[in-house]
């Protein structure tokens, strides 16, 4: 009976550990992997004895830990490229809305399609992301806005995790706007979120997290509390699209509840920062929309560093304000747009991203974690957010794979 299942040798390695300097870099090492799990990983020459039932060279290719995108909206029916081209023909975000566009065009598609045409329409996403070394993703639902629409959406988002390798993480964001059954009755909607729905959700354990939208346009920070105290109650995490579009105390609410996370960020004060770091909660910065909102109020990423509140980057994937498939691409723009160091953006889609889901089984390279692994065609780690949709990836290597 070998000791290892497989031994990867001859491999640049970024660990991507919170303790090491440098993408954690380790040249000319080896990984022995055994079950799902890393057995051992270091530098060759300090390889112990022991047995593989598989040897591989990797010829020098750099490993990363898989990556991991921690905030899609990916599974819904229909696209808005028809507002995106009458946006760019001038047309402005109001008329579209008056026009019955904007987001309820995207739910009235997703309640009218089935979960097999939802499932049919996701899986394209999951497979892109897949292809360029994404090893776990997080899914919201948020476009269905009824009982049974969020309970299909979330349905579907776990059938989408048996299907593939990929591992999928839920989200319940029925908080994502009032629907027009509740127009005017947002503390109404909030009441069946949490009186009916969550309880469903739990029931059925559909969805590993709850999310809210905390803007102007959206929920306020009571309605929010009454729903975090519930999830809270039913022993569901909490994270929060925060402070988006203007300083609503998004982030600082979502630290008063131990959130996993805050994501969005744009407008967040000094003392929501503040907040954050008290609680230990993740920034997870979104550059996909920032780009297709035009936005210029930059998160306070500066204040992040300053007081070490953890970023994460995700693509943000949703067909309104971020239709982008790409967390590679995310990254880049994380880079250019944010002023992130290429480490930053890789550490953010890779051990911050896995913090954001409450994951502390991968994100990092090192021994007792998934064997999720991303290997690249690449001379450095830094060139992950330098490429601008380059396909690098050699091979991607999950430890639920067959
Ligand atoms: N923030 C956003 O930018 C998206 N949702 C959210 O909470 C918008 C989603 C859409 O426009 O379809
Ligand atoms: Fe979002």
């Amino acid at each position: 009976m070998p000791d290892w299942d497989i031994l990867l040798t001859d491999a640049n390695i970024a660990t991507m550990r919170a303790d090491a300097s440098d993408y954690g870099v380790i040249i000319d090492g080896a990984i022995a992997i055994a079950g799902d799990r890393i057995a051992w990983i270091g530098e060759s020459r300090d390889l112990p004895a022991g047995s593989a039932g598989e040897t591989r060279s990797l010829a020098g290719g750099w490993v990363t830990p898989a990556l991991i995108d921690c905030h899609t909206h990916l599974v819904f029916a229909g696209d808005r490229s028809g507002e995106f081209e009458a946006r760019q023909r001038g047309a402005s975000y109001e008329d579209i809305a008056r026009a019955g566009g904007g987001i309820m065009s995207t739910v009235r598609a997703t309640r009218e399609a089935s979960a097999d045409e939802l499932y049919a329409a996701a899986l394209p996403r999951v497979q892109a992301l897949a292809a360029e070394g994404v090893g776990t993703i997080e899914i919201k639902s948020g476009y269905g806005l009824t009982i049974d629409s969020e309970l299909k959406m979330l349905s579907v988002a776990r059938q989408l995790g048996t299907a593939t390798d990929v591992t999928i993480r839920t989200t319940l964001l029925a908080a994502h706007t009032v629907p027009p059954e509740y127009k005017d009755k947002a503390d109404a909607y909030i009441d069946v979120i949490c009186d009916e729905l969550m309880p469903e959700v739990v029931a059925g354990q559909l969805a590993d997290a709850v999310d809210a939208y905390c803007e102007s346009i959206a929920f306020n920070t009571e309605q929010v509390a009454r729903l975090f105290e519930r999830a809270t109650e039913l022993g569901l995490p909490v994270k929060l699209h925060a402070d988006q579009l203007s300083d609503g105390g998004g982030a600082a609410l979502a630290a008063q509840f131990s959130a996993l996370s805050a994501d969005h960020l744009e407008y967040t004060s000094s003392s929501g920062v503040q907040a954050m770091a008290d609680a230990g909660a993740v920034a997870v910065l979104l550059p996909g929309a920032f780009l297709t909102l035009g936005e210029t109020q930059l998160p306070p990423i500066d204040s992040m560093r300053e007081l070490d509140v953890p970023i994460a980057i995700a693509t943000d994937c949703n067909p309104g304000t971020s239709p982008i498939c790409s967390l590679r691409i995310a990254m880049m723009l994380a880079a250019r747009q944010f002023g992130l160091t290429p480490e930053e953006c890789l550490a953010g889609a890779t051990r911050e991203a896995a913090n954001a889901l409450g994951l502390d089984d991968r994100g990092v390279l090192e021994t007792g974690r998934r064997a999720d692994l991303a290997v690249w065609n690449i001379g450095h780690p830094r060139e992950l957010a330098y490429w601008i949709g380059s396909p690098q990836l050699q091979s991607l290597w999950l430890a639920d794979s067959p």
